[in-house]
């Protein structure tokens, strides 16, 4: 079979770490599987940058390829253009998106550049697949050097509707090197129609059966794949010894009482504050919850380089003061905040500990933690996932008690559903999560994305 060529901004870690970050674990499982080589930053900043030799780690069937930024790439392509343009347009907050032509130039030097050192490494027969936000232009650098082989791209982030993109400057071009992929890969129909959209308003694009997309003679294929997680491995993890001594710890901080969980890295877009205040409001539209009813945050800090997601920590800490001031108890704490990342066996033992599964983003790709939860639990005595309508995991995950997070009260009034659900209602909606969990896994993911690469590519090339 023909080698995979991952590309993508973080290479690794290929074991199992602490680290926070759902992409790494679903690329280590599809390059298991296929083999080949791993392609990215290394993480580290050197004055060489890109023009330094590349790094190779081996590690069974995956050969990890990285190469070092220098300062001002970082800044531009980086915490620039990548983190404080794409990232808050595509998700939607044109408010905290900064733009200038600088870092833009920045990035698609970055692109070619890495383009640069990875094309002499490609075999004929290579599959190439590059993922999110950071590499847009990455398969047009490719084509434009020679490259022939079948290339897709998996956006792991949403796609905004095109009114939203049209706010970024320059999107014609950016967006239109997106057809250098022959797949191009979105979580969900949503986010692929919005594509399509976008092409079919801004291009004349035509759209046929099949997800085929034509613009200006070139045909490309565009569809939703939802990433999943690892369900078996996950449920099993739930029952570790780990897990086990995690989740009695959980417990012994409140015997019967009732816990609720939210885990997520530190991001404007998970909508942190608005979940603290829906438990708060909880707490106060519904006082049989207290002394009863904590939640537990797990949110390790990201990107602390960027100012918005410093003043997150600090909003959230005081929204714990303020509300923990007001409701606690000698023996009852309401909420309680911890900013490190735990390693995965414990984060499992902790979903299988607590009632509710407080997904709340304001607007997320995917989100692996609701599935995470689901995976977790204990399907005698389930816990009820609340997930908000704005994750992408609402479009499969409906047999959740979903919420609009923009609502303090109806997210109250979810949990409130969730923390008083009877068991069987309880075990009917966990059944049919788990069932989509199960079906959309991790394998499902990329086998079907490869599939449609593999396929597409025969047909074109
Ligand atoms: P993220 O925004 O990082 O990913 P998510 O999908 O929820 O969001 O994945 C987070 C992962 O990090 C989960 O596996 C979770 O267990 C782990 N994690 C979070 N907090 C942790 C902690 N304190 N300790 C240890 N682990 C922690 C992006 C997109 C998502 C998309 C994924 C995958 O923003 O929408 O689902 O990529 O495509």
């Amino acid at each position: 079979m023909s080698r995979l060529v991952v590309v993508s901004n973080r290479v690794g870690p290929v074991r199992e770490s602490a680290k926070a970050g759902g992409l790494a674990v679903a690329i280590v499982d599809a390059l298991r599987n296929e083999g080949g080589i791993w392609f990215g930053w290394s993480g580290e900043i050197s004055p060489e940058g890109t023009h330094a030799n590349l790094q190779t780690e081996e590690a069974g069937r995956i050969s990890m390829v990285t190469l070092d930024m220098d300062q001002a790439d970082y800044d531009a392509f980086y915490a620039g253009f990548s983190n404080r343009t794409l990232w808050p347009i595509f998700h939607y907050r044109l408010d905290l998106a900064e733009y200038d032509r600088e870092t833009e130039r920045g990035y698609w030097n970055v692109n070619e550049r890495f383009a640069a050192r990875l094309f002499p490494l490609l075999k004929d027969d290579d599959v190439v697949w590059v993922h999110d936000y950071h590499f847009l232009a990455m398969g047009s650098k490719l084509r434009s050097m020679g490259a022939r082989q079948p290339i897709g791209f998996f956006l792991h982030i949403p796609f905004p509707v095109p009114e939203i993109i049209a706010a970024l400057p320059n999107h014609g071009a950016l967006i239109h090197a997106m057809l250098a992929y022959d797949v191009i890969g979105f979580q969900t129909k949503r986010d692929a129609r919005a594509f399509i959209r976008y092409f079919v308003e801004e291009f004349d694009g035509v759209a046929t059966e099949d997800g085929l997309l034509t613009v200006q003679g070139r045909t490309v294929k565009v569809g939703a794949f939802p990433i999943g997680i690892d369900a078996e491995a996950f449920r099993s993890f739930s029952v570790s010894p780990d897990a086990h001594r995690q989740g009695k710890r959980l417990k012994a901080s409140g015997e019967d009482r009732c816990h609720v969980i939210g885990v997520d890295r530190i991001d404007y877009t998970k909508g942190l504050a608005e979940r603290f205040h829906a438990f708060s409001r909880l707490l106060e539209n519904y006082p049989e919850n207290r002394n009863h009813v904590s939640l537990l945050q797990v949110a390790p800090a990201s990107r602390g380089d960027v100012d918005a997601y410093v003043d997150i920590r600090e909003e959230l800490e005081r929204i714990t003061g303020n509300v923990n001031g007001r409701f606690s108890d000698l023996d009852w704490t309401p909420i309680r905040l911890i900013t490190r990342p735990l390693k995965r066996r414990s984060l499992a033992g902790l979903y299988r500990a607590s009632k509710v599964g407080l997904v709340t983003p304001l607007r997320d790709g995917m989100n692996l933690v609701a599935k995470e939860y689901v995976a977790a639990q204990a399907e005698d005595d389930p816990g009820v996932l609340v997930l908000s309508r704005f994750a992408g995991a609402a479009e499969a995950l409906d047999a959740a008690v979903i919420v609009n997070p923009y609502d303090i009260d109806e997210a109250a009034e979810g949990i409130q559903r969730a923390v008083g659900m009877p068991l069987d209602e309880r075990q009917d909606r966990w059944h049919r999560l788990f069932d989509k969990v199960q079906s959309e896994d991790i394998r499902a993911w990329y086998t079907s994305f490869l599939k449609a690469l593999r396929e597409t590519a025969r047909r074109s090339h």
